[in-house]
């Protein structure tokens, strides 16, 4: 079996935020083993606005899980740590995403990697230059840090290392 380097993406705007967050990375093992995990940053509602403000980390990990197996842990993983139904872009307990899965490029109803929306939200890319800016797109070509540069960061502040 072939060990991968995934991205995944960390998002909360309800309860405890930081212990949402502590709680989902503490979580991820053993069927993904955490290599580097970015700072937490505080950010405006993406999509909706009228809701509260994100915390949002991103992190770096190993996996044996093939992609769709690993998309249907990591939902599995949000129910048990208490996420509710919402609607498209509401507010969240929990959302985990799949950010990059080693250089794959999935396109199902289901599953599309890398993210599809990743490259125009601050809130991912600016974690995600902590811990990989040299990382290429592998459909735009684009690194993070040129992402970052292009995305808008407004509003987007540390919370905590
Ligand atoms: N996630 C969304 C929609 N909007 N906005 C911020 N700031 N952070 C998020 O993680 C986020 C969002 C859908 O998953
Ligand atoms: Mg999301
Ligand atoms: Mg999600």
């Amino acid at each position: 079996m072939k060990e991968h380097v995934i991205y995944l993406a960390l998002g909360t705007n309800l309860g405890d935020r930081l212990a949402n967050l502590k709680q989902a990375i503490a979580a991820l093992p053993p069927q993904m083993e955490v290599k580097a995990k970015s700072g937490v940053y505080e950010t405006p509602p993406w999509g909706f606005e009228d809701q509260p403000k994100f915390l949002n980390q991103v992190i770096k990990a190993n996996t044996y899980l093939d992609p769709e197996p690993l998309l249907k842990h990591l939902k599995r993983l949000e129910v048990a740590l208490g996420r509710k139904e919402s609607f498209p872009n509401g507010p969240r307990l929990i959302d985990i995403d799949i950010l990059f899965y080693d250089d794959l490029v999935l396109n199902k109803p289901s599953l599309v990697i890398p993210h599809p929306r990743l490259h125009e939200r601050g809130f991912v890319l600016l974690p995600l230059m902590e811990i990989a800016p040299s990382l290429v797109h592998p459909v735009t070509q684009k690194s993070v840090r040129e992402m970052a540069e292009l995305s808008n960061s407004e509003g987007i502040e540390k919370f905590a290392s």
